[in-house]
């Protein structure tokens, strides 16, 4: 059965741009509870730990650095079949082929600043949620 809850943050291109608070508007029309939320900053080594599973991938390194490069918004997102209906809420990872309407159709800037995460699975929603929150901060 399909999870209720996944993990996103706003990435720091659209936190710099001013966009939290329209992409947090898309979210809430969307149907998804905010569970957890916070304005934070990721130093280069807690973002290659965050983003491990790519680190083989030529775009690691300037990932590091473009996800540490300023303040992002992580928040625990509650809906029923919640990592799927959250991966078509922000489109394809290249804003370019992101469909019509889609976070990143709007406020991407390119495949690496593409303006928020979402997770892929139930599993990962969990452990990226652990990454971020406390077990008090995920009620
Ligand atoms: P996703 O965020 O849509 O799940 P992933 O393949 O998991 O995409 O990649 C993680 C992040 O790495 C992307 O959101 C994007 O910021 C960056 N990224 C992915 N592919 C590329 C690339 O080809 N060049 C530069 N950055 C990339
Ligand atoms: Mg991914």
């Amino acid at each position: 059965m399909a999870g209720k809850r996944t993990f996103t943050m706003i990435k720091p291109d659209a936190v710099a741009a001013g966009n939290t608070g329209a992409i947090i508007q898309m979210i809430e029309e969307r149907g998804f509870k905010i569970i957890s939320m916070k304005l934070t900053r990721l130093t280069g080594e807690r973002a290659g730990e965050f983003y491990e599973v790519h680190k083989e991938r030529p775009f690691y390194n300037d990932l590091c650095k473009y996800m540490s490069s300023g303040s992002i918004v992580p928040m625990i997102l509650e809906k029923e079949n919640a990592v799927e209906d959250f991966r078509t809420l922000i489109g394809a990872t290249n804003p370019a082929e992101a469909a019509e309407g889609t976070i990143r159709n709007l406020f991407a800037n390119s495949i690496e600043a593409n303006a928020i995460h979402g997770s892929d699975s139930d599993d990962n929603a969990q452990i990226e949620g652990n990454f971020f929150f406390s077990a008090i901060e995920k009620y």
